[in-house]
């Protein structure tokens, strides 16, 4: 009787082990898993900007792995805000985004990247970024940088950007979980821009070089009107003087 006691105490503490095995087995498996497979993906910016004032904004990614792309309609107020153009000589608008270091991999992976205001008119750009090819996805258990898109503020006032349309795959094809998709709210303040002729918040020998090249009809970069300093509705040799003489900052 004793025997067969002991016998079945035996047993039971045998199931028990194995459960405890397995049940340990399962925790390693599954909880680096699920530990990255919620991704969190915010919108970021400096919470206040200036009417005129190109900023960037940044698609952050934290917590996910075997990240092969992402696409989603990136919506603002086109009243209070534009994208910036990244060919202003070309027809229409050509966004202005640029991608993080993380699908590339630091710049050694081809990606694929489109940017368009969904039928052509301003207020909800539409964005993708993948991976190219047969090739595994990557991982960003810390917050890193996805993509950045540049905008000016037209007017002041309040906005918010917020992700709609949202879709994150892995390189399996597989839908990636996200637990949260993070909105910006930005309030945008007035700005004297006199003398600044490129908008960059100092006046200085860039303004001078911006303002020699537009004579000459050597650029393309933007050179804002509003830095006019003599107010002869002309942004010309009085401007670049008056950088000049501006003590450097
Ligand atoms: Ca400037
Ligand atoms: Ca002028």
């Amino acid at each position: 009787m004793r025997g067969l006691k002991s016998a079945i105490t035996d047993n039971s503490l045998f199931r028990r082990v194995i459960w405890h095995a397995r049940l340990m087995l399962f925790l390693i498996l599954v909880y680096p898993i699920s530990l990255y497979a919620a991704a969190d993906i915010r919108i970021e910016a400096a919470s206040i900007q200036y009417v005129g004032g190109e900023f960037r904004v940044d698609i952050m990614i934290e917590g996910v792995s075997d990240l092969y792309g992402m696409a989603f309609d990136l919506v603002y107020d086109p009243t209070s805000l534009e994208v910036m153009d990244a060919e202003p000589t070309k027809d229409g608008i050509q966004p202005k985004v640029t991608e993080g270091t993380l699908l590339n991999s630091n710049g050694t992976d081809t990606t694929l990247l489109k940017a368009s205001l969904e039928d052509n008119l301003p207020g909800n750009l539409v964005i993708g970024l993948t991976r190219s090819g047969d090739v595994s996805g990557v991982a960003s258990p810390a917050e890193t940088v996805f993509l950045s898109v540049y905008f000016r503020p037209k007017k002041i006032g309040t906005d918010q950007l917020a992700l709609r349309n949202t879709g994150v795959i892995g390189a399996q094809n597989q839908d990636i979980l996200v637990s949260s998709w993070g909105v910006l709210d930005v309030t945008i303040q007035d700005q004297n821009w006199i003398g600044d002729v490129n908008h960059t918040f100092s006046i200085d020998l860039a303004d001078v070089i911006l303002v020699l090249k537009a004579l000459s009809q050597n650029t393309d970069a933007p050179v804002y009107r509003d830095a006019d300093v003599n107010k002869d509705g002309k942004i010309g040799l009085e401007e670049a003087a008056n950088a000049l003489q501006h003590p450097s900052e």
